[in-house]
């Protein structure tokens, strides 16, 4: 007998670090330098099986979660990992930026008048650190329009890991149940709720409260093999379980849920292209162009530049996908034609799934490394043959598609040509063509 279809979606509960707030980025940062500090032999070092442990825990649960996972000597205590760690981050919390995608969804939501809360594990206190009058969150949101008080008042009902309705943290059930009670005229049963959670313990949450979850992995694809196995998706037929797993919130789309369905998208050649510049979700890339993984892409008719790593890392490590951007080279030796002027280009950010194997073989580790490869679309002659050295910001304005697989090199070739199209026609549009005129290409 085919299951009935699953209730309507009331309630739209969102986890917040490494979902919609990129908290991943200094937190691993500071957990490997108190796990350097500890001296040990062989030195422990954070693994993906710890951080997937770890993620979506409450602090203290996040440490012992780590401190199991790298079998750490019983008499390191997980208050004492704790307390060194928040030594390090407590001034940092406010930097933590909203991830792409994360306010642009909030406030559709809020806007088409969804109900929306956030069950978050983190303590009342570190939550107003991370969100509060000054942080990077709170200035986001002012400017699409929610100023500070608005901006908390957005959500139906806000749960934190230190509420005493919290008796458990995730990967129990509690925060979930709490937010859906929480909500006005007398809550929400758990059928009409969806949550969206980057991690395994809170994916495992959401489905102990019966509820269902769409998960938006904060850790790389690559690694999502260490995810415990507790996440099939069983969702999809109704009921609770994980529906679905994206690798972006640019790739949710409300609809699916018979929510109301975004309304921003521009028609780009043969695609589509979610525009979100100006705004807060807009992101800011400056590095120097480095040699890239020897592909070949110049050879295949795609001469893209490779920005340097260290230029990716205000990035969540998660963050992928294919981009329409405005590249900036800085005039000098390294580029003496070309540069001082914004070219349209189009951007792959991320693990390059295509070439996986040869990724980890070619560094010699288990792991690619993200790299972002910007194809910049100047007309031939513009731009000299390489320029390696040469200083580049890219203006990344609007978002086309997840990075892919595909059946051998012409179909991504074929690809990467209709997501070229897609700039073009995108960079075009009344809405972005001031973006080449950002003040983030004015001279420093
Ligand atoms: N690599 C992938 O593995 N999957 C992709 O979906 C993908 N999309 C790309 C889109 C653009 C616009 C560009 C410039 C590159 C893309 N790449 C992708 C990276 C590609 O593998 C790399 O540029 C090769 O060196 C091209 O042959
Ligand atoms: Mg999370």
């Amino acid at each position: 007998m085919p299951s009935p279809p699953p209730p309507p979606v009331t309630l739209v509960i969102f986890d917040m670090d490494g979902l919609l707030l990129n908290v991943e980025t200094i937190v691993t940062e500071a957990a490997s330098s108190v796990l350097a500090a500890l001296d040990l032999d062989p030195p422990a070092l954070l693994t993906p099986a710890a951080l997937a442990a770890a993620r979506g825990r409450r602090p203290l649960d996040a440490w012992q979660a780590t401190a199991d996972a790298l079998g750490l000597p019983p008499a390191i205590a997980a208050a004492d990992l704790l307390a060194s760690s928040e030594a390090l981050l407590t001034a940092r919390w406010g930097t933590c930026a909203p991830m792409p995608g994360a306010v642009r969804l909030v406030t559709h939501l809020k806007r088409a008048g969804v109900d929306i809360a956030l069950a978050t594990s983190t303590p009342r206190a570190t939550f107003s650190k991370k969100t509060g009058p000054g942080s990077a969150w709170a200035a986001a949101f002012a400017e699409a329009g929610f100023p500070a008080v608005a901006a908390s008042s957005l959500w139906s009902c806000i749960v934190c890991g230190d509420d005493a309705v919290v008796k458990a943290g995730k990967p129990a059930p509690d925060a979930f149940l709490a937010a859906a009670a929480g909500c006005g005229g007398g809550g929400r049963l758990p059928g009409c709720c969806l949550v969206l959670e980057d991690a395994p313990a809170g994916a495992q949450a959401a489905v102990a409260a019966g509820m269902r979850c769409v998960m938006i992995p904060s850790l790389p694809a690559s690694e999502a093999g260490a995810y415990p196995p507790v996440l099939g998706l069983d969702g999809a037929a109704g009921g609770g379980g994980v529906t679905e797993s994206l690798p972006s919130l640019f790739a949710f789309d409300p609809a699916a849920y018979a929510l109301p369905p975004f309304t921003d998208a521009l028609p780009a050649g043969r695609m589509t292209a979610i525009p979100f510049w100006p705004g807060p979700s807009a992101f800011r890339l400056r590095g120097t162009v480095v040699r890239g993984f020897g592909r070949g892409s110049a050879s295949l008719g795609i001469p893209t530049a490779n920005l340097d790593a260290a230029a990716l890392l205000p990035l969540a490590d998660a963050v992928t996908g294919v981009y329409a951007c405005w590249a900036f080279l800085t005039p000098g030796p390294a580029c003496p034609t070309g540069a001082g002027t914004p070219w349209p280009a189009v951007a792959s950010i991320g693990y390059n799934p295509q070439f996986q194997e040869e990724n980890a073989r070619a560094r010699g580790v288990a792991q690619p490394q993200r790299s972002a490869e910007p194809w910049l679309l100047a007309p031939p002659g513009a731009l000299p043959a390489t320029f390696y050295g040469a200083g580049l910001r890219l203006l990344v304005v609007a978002y086309l598609r997840p990075e892919a697989r595909f059946e051998g090199l012409d179909a991504l070739i074929a690809q990467i040509h209709a997501d070229a199209d897609a700039a073009r026609a995108v960079l075009a549009h009344p809405a972005l063509t001031g973006a080449s005129e950002d003040e983030f290409f004015n001279d420093d």
